[in-house]
């Protein structure tokens, strides 16, 4: 023992020391090499997605334009995009082989496929299918999983969200009330005006709130919700990420203003006083998007890529078709927190916007929506959107019968304590639900969108900055393509705007050359639109409700964007496409949900009160093609326009042939099908209308008597006097006109065609015709012959 403690004090101390300090460096040479290891990866993490957006910028570069439709802008191909996934996938595969040292599956490459075609596929690929599926580590982070709503969990993790309070039916809203928020200090409930009061609307609206309050930690009694997705939701934008974003460009903007000429002083000629006003600062727009690194870069669907899924999944994809009448086997399975392309033109990154922009609502009406599209649209919104200028997202649910969209979505969404969920308690249609979502809204402009969206990068300072500068602008983002089939993010060609052909029937039309180097114009310019699409659109919420919001009037689906277009340009303000903004839309073949009453009738229902409102004299345009039974007061009752005509005389509104001269210059309006001299070809002689009798004299453009119009309703007529039949035996006489009449209705076309040159009345079973007695003295009806020389009639000129 002695020995042993000599020993220790000698030369062993030394050993002892030696030891314990190789076994300390020995663990700090580890740590170092861990810490190293962890810098590689990350740096090669970041390469990746430099790589992969510089894979997007090739692809867009790449696109080329195809011929479009009238249906929708045309939709651009990536014709190598199959190549350039390919490379993408390499990148991938290379990073997963270096991460995970294996890869079991492969990454989906994809097709862009053209999403006009209404039905389900019946096989959504040719080729055999590369089903491309990575097998993950299990402890990977995961994507949001977008499938439905998964049962409840059990876990302790859902201990960690936050529910929202449910407040009890506020007992105006019950009684179809406007809906009046508590107020905040700088938060004014909306004031609606003019004639947005939803207890007004034609059926009773019962409209349940379930109102934010500040979220909670949940209580062991609340029943968890379906999913801990907070957990998953691992980017946020952060206030004060943002205000230093804004910052920094601030100053990098004010910069670039420096050489611009600024005015400092602004005369108030009222009070003859000069004075200084700061001008606002400006920043280049924010490209905040929380999806640009995304989790699971390898996830289906990701980046907006096309998925052709294996032919073993077909009559999964047919089963599920119906739910949303797009891919819904397919969107459940891509997250709802997808990247997408960023499509804008190149200089919308350099745009400068204001510092002081205004807040917005962002609006999302649903009936029955697909789970995984309606979350990745507010997820959409959640991540591209600068926080600031999102005082909060209002889900309208427009009574839907389906589950999920109940209890499960009221706890998912309780961890967002900006959404807000409105409920309505009688199906209401988008028109009055989207007046509902307005009347709790608290930002400033209201923002409205429909609910199988995504919005992309930078979408919304481009449209708050147009209502910046003028409270009247109605600025809408670029409709997108979501394939129904693949869910491909598409782009459209530039320069579309949004028009409507008669009967009232929307669509696109790109801006002529012409118009565009007139102009001066750029893809990035915002382009002046004569009418909206309908579901994507921000306005001022003050504008929005001077112009007496919607006709509430109008039911359920259809129309309403035709009234607020013609309203909002007749009224004084201003549609517009942004190019700087854009945001993807799922195009359905058709709609998903029930109508309450007949699909048809209800949209031809509303845009009959279109026409009656807005049109003046060119509503018979309208009814002239295809819709003269809607004159038919037995047929259907338009209900009473009363008010809406009011509002229009209220806002002196102007004309709508000044509207088509102003706003649609281009439009195909002419005011009747045919007019002039009526020449009959066997008497060579015109018809002329002589002290209340119908006779025939030698053809003088100068005759006023002898000048006729063949309208829209297909009347023959002189003023208000109409030639018709007497009976449905052979006399023809004058009567005053009467629109809904059918005896006043003639069929005449000009040419080559069965019976050309004819006037054909609808007044009887058996073919009449219009015919010139051989002397020359009489109007007669006679049963058609298209050799008759004395039935063929021509007008002067010809409109249509
Ligand atoms: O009764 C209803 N209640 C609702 O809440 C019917 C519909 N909705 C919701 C629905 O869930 C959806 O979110 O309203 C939204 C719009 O309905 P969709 O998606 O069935 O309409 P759509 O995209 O087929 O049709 C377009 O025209 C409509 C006419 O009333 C609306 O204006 C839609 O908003 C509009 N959509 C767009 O403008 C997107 C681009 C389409 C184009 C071109
Ligand atoms: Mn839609």
């Amino acid at each position: 023992m002695m020995k042993l403690r000599r020993y220790l004090r000698g030369s062993g101390r030394v050993l002892a020391f030696v030891f314990i300090a190789s076994i300390i460096w020995l663990l700090f040479d580890m740590a170092a090499l861990r810490m190293s290891i962890n810098d590689v990866n990350s740096q090669m993490l970041k390469e990746r997605v430099i790589k992969e957006r510089e894979i997007f910028k090739q692809q867009s570069k790449m696109s080329q334009v195809i011929k479009g439709g009238f249906g929708h802008p045309v939709q651009r191909v990536i014709p190598s995009v199959k190549q350039a996934s390919n490379e993408a996938m390499h990148v991938h595969d290379l990073a997963e082989n270096v991460y995970r040292g294996r890869r079991k599956g492969q990454i989906i490459t994809d097709k862009r496929v053209d999403s006009k075609e209404n039905d389900p596929p019946k096989k959504l690929q040719t080729e055999k299918p590369s089903k491309v599926r990575v097998d993950l580590d299990i402890n990977e982070q995961h994507q949001l999983d977008s499938s439905k709503p998964k049962p409840k969990p059990t876990t302790k993790t859902a201990a960690k969200v936050v529910v929202a309070n449910e407040t009890k039916l506020q007992s105006s809203i019950q009684e179809g009330k406007i809906v009046e928020l508590p107020k905040k200090k700088d938060d004014v409930a909306p004031k609606p005006q003019g004639n947005l009061n939803i207890g007004q609307a034609k059926t009773t609206a019962q409209f349940k709130v379930e109102k934010e309050k500040e979220p909670h930690p949940v209580k062991t009694t609340t029943k968890p919700p379906i999913k801990d997705v907070k957990s998953q939701v691992n980017r946020t934008i952060t206030e004060t990420q943002v205000k230093t974003a804004v910052k920094d460009e601030a100053v990098k903007a004010k910069e670039l203003l420096q050489s611009v000429p600024k005015h400092q002083e602004k005369v108030d000629l009222k009070e003859n006083v000069t004075v200084v006003r700061k001008e606002p600062g400006v920043h280049k727009v924010l490209s905040l998007d929380m999806t640009q690194a995304p989790r699971n870069p390898n996830a289906v669907g990701q980046f907006g890529h096309a998925v052709i899924l294996g032919g073993e999944e077909d009559a999964e994809v047919q089963k599920r078709w119906a739910e949303g009448h797009f891919n819904v086997h397919l969107s459940d399975q891509i997250p709802l927190d997808r990247a997408i392309p960023d499509t804008r033109p190149e200089t919308c990154k350099d745009n400068l916007v204001h510092n002081d922009l205004p807040s917005t609502s962002v609006i999302f009406c649903f009936v029955d929506e697909v789970w995984s599209t309606l979350l990745r649209s507010v997820h959409s919104v959640l991540n591209r959107s600068p926080p600031h200028l999102l005082k909060e997202i209002i889900l309208v649910d427009d009574c839907s019968t389906r589950d999920y969209l109940k209890e499960q979505l009221d706890n998912y969404m309780a961890q967002f304590p900006k959404v807000k969920i409105v409920r309505l308690k009688e199906r209401q249609g988008l028109i009055r639900a989207r007046m509902a979502g307005a009347a709790v809204a608290k930002g400033e402009v209201l923002t409205f969108l429909d609910s199988h969206i995504e919005c992309n990068v930078g979408w919304l300072e481009p449209l708050l900055e147009r209502v910046y500068l003028d409270r009247k602008k109605v600025p809408c983002p670029v409709i997108e393509v979501i394939s129904d089939k693949d869910m491909s993010y598409v782009l459209v060609d530039n320069f579309q705007r949004g028009i409507f052909k008669w009967p009232l029937v929307f669509g696109w039309s790109p801006l002529s050359q012409d118009y565009i180097k007139k102009h001066n114009m750029t893809i990035a310019d915002p382009i002046r639109c004569p009418v909206m699409a309908g579901g994507l659109f921000s306005i001022d919420k003050s504008y929005f409700y001077e112009l007496g919001a919607y006709d509430p009037g109008l039911d359920v689906w259809g129309g309403e964007n035709m009234e607020i277009s013609f309203k909002i340009w007749m009224c004084g303000g201003e549609i517009e496409i942004i190019p700087c903004s854009r945001v993807g839309h799922i195009f359905r073949g058709q709609n998903p949900y029930k109508f309450p009453k007949d699909r048809q009738k209800t949209v031809e229902r509303n845009l009959a009160r279109v026409a009656e409102v807005w049109l003046d004299e060119y509503k018979d345009l309208f009814y002239g093609h295809g819709y003269h039974h809607l004159l038919d007061k037995n047929n259907i009752d338009i209900g009473d326009l009363k008010d809406q005509i009011e509002l229009r005389k209220k806002l002196k509104c102007k004309s709508f042939q000044w509207y088509l001269e102003n706003v649609y210059p281009d439009a195909d309006a002419p005011v009747v099908k045919a007019e002039g001299l009526v020449f009959n070809q066997g008497l060579r002689k015109c018809l002329t209308l002589h002290k209340g009798s119908l006779l025939f004299e030698t053809c003088d453009l100068n005759q006023q008597s002898q000048h006729f119009n063949y309208t829209w309703l297909r009347n023959l007529q002189q003023q208000n006097v109409c030639v018709a039949p007497q009976n449905k035996e052979g006399g023809v006489g004058l009567f005053l006109c009467e629109r809904a009449n059918v005896r006043f209705r003639w069929n005449h076309k000009l040419g080559n065609s069965a019976l050309g040159d004819h006037f054909i009345t609808d007044y009887t079973g058996r073919r009449m015709c219009l015919e010139a007695a051989p002397k020359g003295d009489d109007v007669l009806l006679r049963l058609c012959d298209h050799n008759s020389a004395f039935q063929k009639w021509e007008l002067t000129h010809y409109f249509a």
